[in-house]
């Protein structure tokens, strides 16, 4: 079969609402015509999003970044308290994090931390219930799979009770690091002494059982193979047929800079855009796939806006993770400028909460008009739509 005939074949499918296989996955990510397959993944964009790109005003917290995993692609983390750039901030400085952002029209809190095996599980329940003291309607979107796998082996609970007390505490969904690459092969290499694919997926399965929404997301352009992009997307697509728990996909593409990887180049343009793509199409059962333009940066996110992505992450702040593996895009970006990028790309902006609840549709008004909106002191929420149905919670 030529090329073109393959490639039909599988836009055919997707049109028919066929899930595609691990071998039409691998044929899109080699597939010559970049634009074709970009106006396919487009096309299932638009099909349910229209010209919407979603945004949310948030901003990240890392507590700390003392971790006890050794993984191979990381600069942020450091083995122990004492070495040059550890730190952990007290529960005050947590708070004064917030505090000194009280006046912006931040609705989400991010928070990921390295595996620290000295602060005590408290610690983790402590940093939620002092954001929440600040305001009790943030929305608190905390640790990935791997602290919450770490948190049952050292503290001696299963991932239920870990995420009860955490829930208790004022954890409202999870962000989706951690999960890399899922294939044994590759996660040897990357990161073997911390909580495997089985482990991962199964910390996810329990919080969608638990009510909680989730985010998933892959790290490509290490050492994995294409097929193993392709398997990690298969998987995640398989927990989310059982569970429905998953909200956005984020593929997260790899930094060099100040990590034992450093001599490996990190993905190209072009390759940002496949698996954009490819993600968009293998995964029809997740709604959202999301551009962290931390890492691709902003160029490149707003074209992927026509490759599949209906999602940018955000107006966030303070990001350590990428900065210390040498990202040198900005670390904040207010709402105008955010705005301006998706409306020069041609479609609509619309501010959304984590839930995907919409609070604010660009109506096209002068960008002055944004800004000085955006520098009004905060004064509450007040959600657009109706607030969207959590999963039901199974007690
Ligand atoms: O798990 C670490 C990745 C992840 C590097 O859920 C790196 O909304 C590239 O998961 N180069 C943490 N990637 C960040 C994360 C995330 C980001 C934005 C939004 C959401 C969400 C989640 O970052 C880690 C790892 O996969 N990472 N170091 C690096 N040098």
């Amino acid at each position: 079969m030529t090329p073109s005939a393959r490639f039909a074949q599988i836009r055919d499918k997707v049109r028919a609402g066929v899930p595609l296989d691990l071998e039409d996955g691998v044929f899109l990510y080699r597939s010559p015509d970049l634009l074709a397959l970009g106006a396919l993944a487009n096309e299932e964009r638009e099909r349910r999003h229209g010209d919407r790109t979603f945004f949310n005003i948030n901003f990240h917290i890392n507590p700390t970044n003392v971790c006890v995993a050794d993984c191979k692609f990381c600069s942020f983390a450091r083995l122990e308290p004492g070495m040059p750039q550890a730190y952990t901030m007290d529960l005050e400085q947590v708070q004064a994090k917030f505090l000194e952002r009280q006046h912006q029209p931040v609705t989400e809190i991010h928070i990921v931390n390295g595996l620290h095996p000295g602060v005590g599980f408290d610690y983790y329940k402590d940093c939620l219930r002092v954001l929440k003291q600040v305001r009790p309607d943030i929305h608190l979107k905390a640790y990935t799979a791997v602290e919450i796998h770490f948190f049952a082996e050292r503290y001696g609970m299963t991932y239920e009770q870990v995420l009860r007390e955490l829930i208790d505490a004022g954890l409202d969904s999870m962000p989706g690091g951690g999960a890399e690459i899922f294939a044994a092969r590759a996660r040897r290499k990357l990161c073997r002494d911390k909580a495997d694919a089985g482990q991962w997926l199964e910390v996810h399965r329990t919080a969608h059982r638990l009510g909680l929404r989730t985010n998933c997301t892959m790290l490509y352009g290490t050492v994995e193979t294409l097929e193993e992009r392709v398997d990690h997307m298969l998987r995640l697509r398989d927990l989310q047929d059982e569970t429905g728990g998953f909200q956005t996909f984020i593929p997260l593409a790899f930094h060099p800079d100040g990590n034992s990887l450093g001599k490996l180049p990190g993905p190209t343009g072009v390759d940002d855009l496949r698996t954009y793509a490819v993600a968009r199409l293998m995964l029809h059962n997740i709604e959202h796939i999301k551009a962290y333009w931390i890492m691709i940066g902003l160029k490149t996110a707003q074209i992927a806006l026509s490759f599949g992505v209906d999602d940018l992450d955000g107006t966030v702040q303070e990001e350590k993770i990428y900065h210390m593996a040498g990202a040198e895009t900005p670390q904040a970006m207010t709402r105008a400028e955010l705005v301006r990028l998706i409306r020069e790309a041609g479609r609509t902006a619309v501010e959304r909460d984590t839930l995907y609840n919409v609070r604010w549709i660009d109506d096209g008004a002068p960008l002055d008009d944004i800004r000085i909106a955006a520098s009004v002191p905060y004064s509450g929420h007040a959600p657009v739509s109706a607030p969207a149905r959590g999963l039901p919670i199974v007690h």
